[in-house]
């Protein structure tokens, strides 16, 4: 279970954040009412979450997510693999230091985006992306095993982080996309698996017993309320117009 969460609002430098989307820049009025609503679905799964306000310095820097890896026994700051982002890891540290003792961190040569990052209870899937390196990878997994836990990397190819095609909803379910439906190392999940045509619905998030899912993807709702879940949808139109979903959004722990 989740308690709390971490987000940071959208600044209007994100028109100039990283993107391959071709979906148009984001509106950043409609940005900052999307985001308010997802600070109020994690609230309404019972999470206390930790606004942090708007750093015009790095546009990206409201996809949380991919600064930090949060675990039950420490953080690690990562060193994103975007030089545009590398400075966004100063502010985050400080921040963690707040709630953890342990405070760990990737050094160069290593670079890591913690959205390449997907926990399975005590396993950490380490993707292996433009992003996030070998170096990088290995320096994550000898933390993790430091503190009781255990890593592994997965290669990807066609989507930006590990995570813009996987979403771990607990209970052995796992939404896969793409290029991961037939990687071996999940086949021993329930795969639930999202159409081609709804690619971005694999970034959702499992959140103390719902799924908090992008709004607009009918079938993938089918398939994961079947499944048992309760559904949240936000509305994350201005964040896919940078490559990002629900997940970036947020450091859940
Ligand atoms: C970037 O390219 O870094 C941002 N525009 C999007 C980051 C999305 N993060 C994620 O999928 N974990």
């Amino acid at each position: 279970m989740f308690k709390k969460a971490i987000v940071r609002t959208p600044g209007k430098s994100m028109v100039n954040g990283i993107s391959t989307a071709d979906l148009g820049r984001p509106d950043h009025e409609l940005a900052l009412a999307q985001h308010a609503d997802y600070i109020e679905a994690l609230k309404e799964c019972g999470l206390e979450v930790t606004v942090l306000d708007a750093d015009e310095e790095y546009p990206d820097s409201t996809f949380v997510e991919d600064v930090a890896l949060l675990t039950r026994e420490c953080a690690i700051i990562t060193n994103p693999g975007a030089d545009s982002r590398r400075g966004e890891i100063i502010a985050m540290k400080n921040i963690l230091e707040e709630f953890y003792t342990n405070i760990e961190e990737i050094h160069e040569p290593g670079h890591v985006e913690a959205g390449d990052i997907m926990i399975v209870g005590d396993h950490f899937y380490i993707g292996l992306s433009e992003r996030t390196n070998q170096s990088g990878a290995d320096q994550m997994i000898e933390y993790l095993k430091k503190y009781g836990m255990s890593g592994s990397t997965v290669e990807l190819k066609k989507v930006l982080h590990l995570k813009t095609g996987l979403a771990y909803l607990e209970n052995n379910n796992l939404i896969a996309s793409g290029e991961f439906l037939a990687k071996e190392d999940f086949q021993k999940f329930n795969i639930l698996a999202i159409d081609e045509g709804e690619l971005a619905a694999a970034n959702c998030i499992w959140v103390n017993g719902t799924v908090i899912m992008p709004k607009g993807y009918p079938k993938a709702r089918a398939t994961i309320e079947a499944a048992g879940y309760k559904i949240r949808e936000v509305d994350v139109s201005e964040y896919q117009k940078l490559d990002g979903g629900l997940s970036c959004l947020s450091l859940r722990f």
